[in-house]
């Protein structure tokens, strides 16, 4: 009786563990908005890190990621996309538009000027 209790017990931990390495835990992406102009834009919030932390962009349809820094701190003063050559100044409590390439499909990831913090723009 007692085997069958630890047979037990053990696959519970064994499930729990590879679920914890292996399960899926990101948040989900957030989609830009199509306006009617053809544009689309999306906003993080920068407050303690980036709030989406990943945005997804159509292919093809011009796009700005507008990013408004609500944290003071100097760390999250500089947004940098290096395979983007962007490396801005984000204005505290102010929208701060960024243009991002979308003509082909790509997953830019950026950070904050220490490359502490990240995030990532997905273009698809
Ligand atoms: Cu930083």
């Amino acid at each position: 009786m007692s085997k069958i209790v630890v047979v037990i017990v053990a696959i519970a931990l064994i499930s729990f563990i590879s679920w914890w390495f292996f399960g899926n835990h990101q948040q989900a992406a957030v989609a830009a908005d199509v306006s009617p102009a053809h544009q689309q834009n999306v906003q993080v919030i920068v407050d303690g890190g980036y709030k989406p932390e990943t945005v997804v962009l159509k292919k093809g349809i011009p796009a700005q990621v507008t990013f408004k820094r609500r944290d003071p701190s100097s760390c999250l003063e500089r947004v940098v996309f290096p395979d983007l050559g962007i490396n801005e100044f984000l204005p505290e409590q102010a929208d701060h538009p960024i243009t991002i390439d979308t003509s082909q499909n790509a997953e830019y990831d950026y950070a904050c000027g220490m490359n502490m913090f990240h995030g990532k723009v997905i273009v698809k």
